[in-house]
């Protein structure tokens, strides 16, 4: 068994209610769920706010068979891929973050996701989850990431902010 990172997010709809299927359809293999996270959009910024998680699995899968899994639950529901908006709204996105002991870069699959050290709506649940895991490439603790995501970006208040 292996430990995977997926994260999740929606902008469109009830966006709790999305996040809480997507973790439904991950099924059995879903082994811990970060809290939600209201996160304001990154990259393009005129955007609906996002609520964002962090999933662990613990699984038999492989990385490609993970990703095809994230993208069947996005295509289960009712994702529409949008090619000239790759970063548009969405009802629900999944991305395979990190698998242990996995680093490739390949057609369609970077791991560890080559963004996730400067995403605070991902370090910030991934570091709920594994404060201490490392990341393969930079050989920091996600802890050390999110404090450097912050000295770059600023505090977190106002962009990404545990919900309920
Ligand atoms: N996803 C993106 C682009 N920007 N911003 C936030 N806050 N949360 C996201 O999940 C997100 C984003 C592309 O997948
Ligand atoms: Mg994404
Ligand atoms: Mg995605």
């Amino acid at each position: 068994m292996t430990r995977a990172w997926i994260g999740i997010g929606s902008n469109l709809g009830d966006r709790a209610a999305n996040l809480e299927t997507a973790v439904g359809h991950l099924g059995d293999d879903v082994d811990a769920v970060s809290a939600f996270f209201e996160t304001a959009p990154v990259g393009d910024t005129n955007q609906g706010v996002f609520l964002n998680g962090v999933v662990r699995l613990c699984t038999q899968a492989t990385p490609r068979e993970l990703l095809e899994r994230c993208l069947a639950v996005e295509t289960r529901m009712g994702r529409l891929r949008d090619p000239d908006a790759r970063w548009g709204p969405r009802v629900i996105d999944l991305d395979v973050l990190h698998v242990e002991g996995v680093r490739c870069s390949e057609p369609g699959l970077t791991l560890p996701h080559p963004r996730l050290h400067e995403r605070a709506f991902v370090l910030v649940p991934l570091l709920e989850l594994d404060p201490d895991l490392v990341h393969p490439n930079l050989g920091r603790t996600m802890a050390q990431l999110l404090d450097a995501e912050i000295e770059a970006n600023g505090p977190l208040t106002d962009r990404c902010m545990r919900s309920g």
